[in-house]
């Protein structure tokens, strides 16, 4: 029966057995990660744009040829995540039509504006640094699809921020101007990057379910903790500064305490009312409406050709 079936569930996640698709699973346990691997996927595609929007600003040819990369590198991860999801039951349309109509939720820091080249390193200094500490974990998670998306993911993603900490570095050592342009860039993406692991742990509704079931392995506050301590140390590197008066090194906690979080900020943005996220929704929508003829057009053909195939 049900609670039979329920407990023998939660015994294989106890011993670490990976949970696949063809096996049983409780109803909440399949929404929660349709739920999650889904918002994961949409954040990777709508992560495209802030960086999208220096392509044909970068500073040099090589900047150039990276940055293309990673952004493509990042459509490839939304694609991936998209196969995850549809393992659990729902289908790419459906996951299309909650993203287009507004209705699904993706990580609110690719709602913040891309205002200088200093941009592009900030985010792939602390944005994929910040999405690496939560995914590193997640390559881990019980549901195997899931799982083993993460590997490849987190090893993209960790090229992603050495390539966003090298630009910085070579800002840091540029001229006043160029100095000047990294630390604002630091500043600005500082707070919204401790944003991205989510509310605090008292706040979080799925934290505890998801971590018994060990969809998550670590949580939110767990893993923002660690990301400040990385980045207060890797920020000395750079002779910058991280924007915040309280952080400081705690000797009883290990850890270096930091300051308040503006969560009216965050909830906020993830309602949709952060700087850029009509503008974001709107891109998205525009670039599906003009790919019409291209689904279109590869339907025709591939009708053609299985007609062809049984006259
Ligand atoms: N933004 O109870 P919890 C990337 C929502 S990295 C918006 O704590 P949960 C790579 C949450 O969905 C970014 N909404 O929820 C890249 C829930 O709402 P719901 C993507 C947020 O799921 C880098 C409600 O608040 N990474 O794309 C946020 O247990 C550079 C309550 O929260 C992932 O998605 C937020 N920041 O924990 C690309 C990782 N935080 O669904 C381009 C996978 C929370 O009830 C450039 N996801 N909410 O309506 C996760 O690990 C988890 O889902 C958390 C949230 C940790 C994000």
């Amino acid at each position: 029966d049900a609670n039979k079936l329920a407990e023998q569930f939660q015994q294989k996640i106890d011993a670490d057995i990976k949970i696949e698709p063809q096996d049983w699973m409780p109803d909440e346990y399949r929404k929660t990660l349709i739920r999650q691997i889904s918002q994961h996927a949409h954040s990777e595609i709508v992560g495209m744009l802030p960086e999208g929007n220096w392509i044909t600003r970068a500073p040099s040819l090589r900047r150039k040829a990276i940055l293309l990369a990673k952004v493509q590198d990042e459509a490839g991860h939304g694609l991936y995540l998209y196969s995850a999801a549809e393992t659990l039951g729902i289908t790419r349309d459906e996951m299309y039509y909650q993203l287009h109509s507004g209705k699904a939720k993706y990580s609110s820091i690719f709602n913040y504006p891309t205002l200088t080249w200093a941009d592009m390193g900030a985010i792939g200094w602390l944005v994929d640094g910040a999405a690496i500490m939560n995914q590193v974990p997640l390559s881990r998670c019980s549901y195997g699809p899931y799982a083993r998306a993460m590997v490849r993911i987190c090893k993209e993603e960790s090229f992603h921020q050495r390539q966003g900490f090298e630009i910085l570095l070579t800002l840091s050592k540029g001229n006043a101007a160029q100095r000047k342009m990294c630390q604002d860039a630091i500043n600005r993406w500082w707070w919204p990057s401790l944003m991205m692991f989510g509310p605090t742990d008292n706040d979080s509704p799925h934290t505890a379910q998801s971590m018994k079931w060990k969809i998550k392995r670590f949580t939110n506050d767990e893993l923002r903790q660690k990301f400040v301590d990385v980045c207060a140390e890797q920020v000395k590197f750079l002779g910058m500064t991280l924007p915040d008066k309280d952080l400081k090194w705690n000797e009883e906690r290990k850890h270096y305490d930091f300051g308040p979080i503006n969560w009216e900020e965050f909830w906020n943005v993830v309602k949709g009312n952060g700087p850029c996220n009509k503008e974001r929704l709107a891109t998205r929508v525009q670039a599906w409406e003009d790919g019409a003829w291209v689904r279109e057009a590869a339907l025709a053909y591939e009708e053609k050709k299985s007609a062809r195939k049984y006259a």
